[in-house]
């Protein structure tokens, strides 16, 4: 399987991040992608591409135009301000606040534009956003010229990023611009599957009122884990889309027994669907070390949910979301698709 990387990657690498109520060293780091390419270069999965660059008209797709202005002058307005440190935002328009009107500021920019303190912008933030984004768009343009499977190896992720917000280490949602892009090359549907630890949020939204775009995630129950404010089953899409949204919320400490059924009624959606092409949200959050989640997926585990991916026997594009266990990232994440291969 042949894939796309860019190590612009390095260039995004954001100080600090909020969580457990203390300014901590951010888990998204850089590590995380170099240790998936050591390991696909150690088995000798394929081939290693740099992307091309696709600019700003398939992310448009998908983004709000203001949203990808700001994200894009959003360091040279943090640093017009004196500061020289990671940008985060600092106050969110909830419910009672105006979010008709947006910020002259970039303090006040970063809040409207941001759902949680988890994305840092950094000087090379946007600079690694675009390739990771041109890293999700090549994978795709490889799926269209007939490929039966891809890895984008996306860094910094994407699946929390909505239309017009960044949120939980996600500033494009590479996987909706995949997918949208597929979509404009003449797919009539494609489907998403979505098995990062966390609820795929942004793409949800991105797609919710669309047929022609499944979206399926299993992930954390929302009740007790982040996102915290999406994710329930009883998402199912709305107007044209109604019914083609299928969350699966479920609990902490869940291993692959329980996983597994998830994952096998999931591509039962996707196959009964039957889609042109297939995106995977592929995060690895869900391995029994990770250390910022509960569920307790085990290294052969990813195997066994790459092979049932290969079952489908559609063609597939594997875009890299979460995965926090630095050690066992690129095994678990090679693994899937190795697994996918092996099928
Ligand atoms: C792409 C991706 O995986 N983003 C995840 C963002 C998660 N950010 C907040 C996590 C909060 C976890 N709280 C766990 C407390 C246990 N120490
Ligand atoms: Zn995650």
């Amino acid at each position: 399987m042949l894939t796309y990387y860019s190590d612009r990657h390095h260039l995004h690498h954001g100080k600090t991040e909020l969580i457990d109520g203390l300014m901590q060293p951010c888990f998204e780091m850089p590590q995380r992608a170099d240790n998936v390419l050591a390991r696909l270069q150690a088995v000798q999965l394929g081939e290693v591409h740099p992307p091309q660059a696709f600019g700003l008209v398939p992310v448009l797709r998908v983004h709000d135009a203001g949203f990808v202005q700001f994200l894009s002058s959003a360091w040279d307005e943090w640093t017009a301000t004196g500061r020289t440190h990671d940008a985060l935002p600092l106050v969110w328009p909830v419910r009672g606040l105006r979010a008709d009107r947006i910020p002259h500021d970039i303090d006040g920019k970063m809040g409207y534009y941001a759902m949680d303190a988890g994305v840092p912008i950094t000087a090379g933030t946007w600079t690694a956003v675009q390739d990771s984004a041109d890293v999700a768009l090549s994978g795709a343009h490889l799926l269209h010229g007939g490929a039966r499977g891809a890895f984008s190896l996306c860094r910094p992720p994407g699946h929390h990023a909505a239309a017009a917000f960044m949120g939980g280490y996600c500033y494009l949602n590479n996987a909706a611009i995949a997918a949208q892009y597929l979509c404009d090359q003449g797919a009539a549907r494609v489907a998403i599957l979505d098995v990062d630890y966390h609820h795929g949020n942004g793409t949800q939204s991105i797609f919710y009122r669309r047929a022609d775009v499944l979206f399926a995630s299993i992930h954390a129950d929302p009740r007790v884990e982040y996102p915290s404010f999406l994710g329930y089953a009883d998402e199912t899409g709305a107007d044209q889309g109604e019914g083609f949204n299928h969350n699966y919320p479920l609990p902490h400490g869940t291993g692959w027994d329980t996983y597994g059924a998830a994952l096998a009624d999931a591509i039962g959606k996707i196959a009964a669907f039957a889609p042109d092409a297939l995106v995977v949200s592929l995060g690895v959050d869900t391995f029994e070390k990770d250390p910022i989640s509960a569920f307790k997926l085990r290294q052969q585990d990813y195997l066994r949910m790459g092979e049932a991916i290969g079952r489908l026997r559609l063609p597939s594009l594997f875009v890299m979301e979460g995965g926090y266990a630095i050690d066992d990232i690129g095994i678990n994440a090679v693994n899937v698709l190795s697994g996918f291969e092996s099928a």
